[in-house]
């Protein structure tokens, strides 16, 4: 009797897992005892929207592929600083020190991305000629 009553409880405590799971249509837990979601399942572009971003190059780190951008206020979410973004491959090569930009703000503490990024001139108007062009601050 016991041991039924064991096994309900070991049950209802897997059910309980599963029923906590939250990856939504990332998830594939289907079936599975544990949960298989976590965030290595999804590679792919978060869905959050972002928060529209405009700046100024100020550094870039090579060995760590990440550029410096010292970045206006973003109203409601951060204040003006500068900080450290991953960026798409392509705008790489274009991202050099005194280079203005509005992109899109993605990620949270320690993985900050940048997506969407358009190079402007100093007042942030898109650029029209030469994108590689690189105006010194
Ligand atoms: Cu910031």
């Amino acid at each position: 009797m016991k041991s039924v009553l064991l096994f309900i409880f070991a049950f209802g405590l897997t059910t309980m897992a599963q029923a906590a799971c939250k990856c939504g249509e990332n998830c594939k837990c289907g079936g599975e005892e544990k949960c298989a979601c976590g965030k290595t399942v999804n590679t792919e572009e978060p869905a959050e929207a972002g928060h529209p971003l405009r700046g100024v190059v100020t550094r870039k780190l090579e060995d760590r592929k990440l550029v410096l951008v010292k970045h206006e206020e973003i109203p409601g979410f951060m204040r003006a600083m500068t900080m450290a973004f991953s960026v798409p491959e392509k705008d790489w090569p274009l991202l050099e020190p005194g280079v203005h930009l509005t992109a899109t703000l993605h990620g949270g503490r320690g993985d900050w991305r940048l997506s969407g990024i358009t190079l402007t001139d100093e007042n942030y108007q898109p650029r029209s000629e030469d994108k590689k062009k690189v105006t010194t601050p």
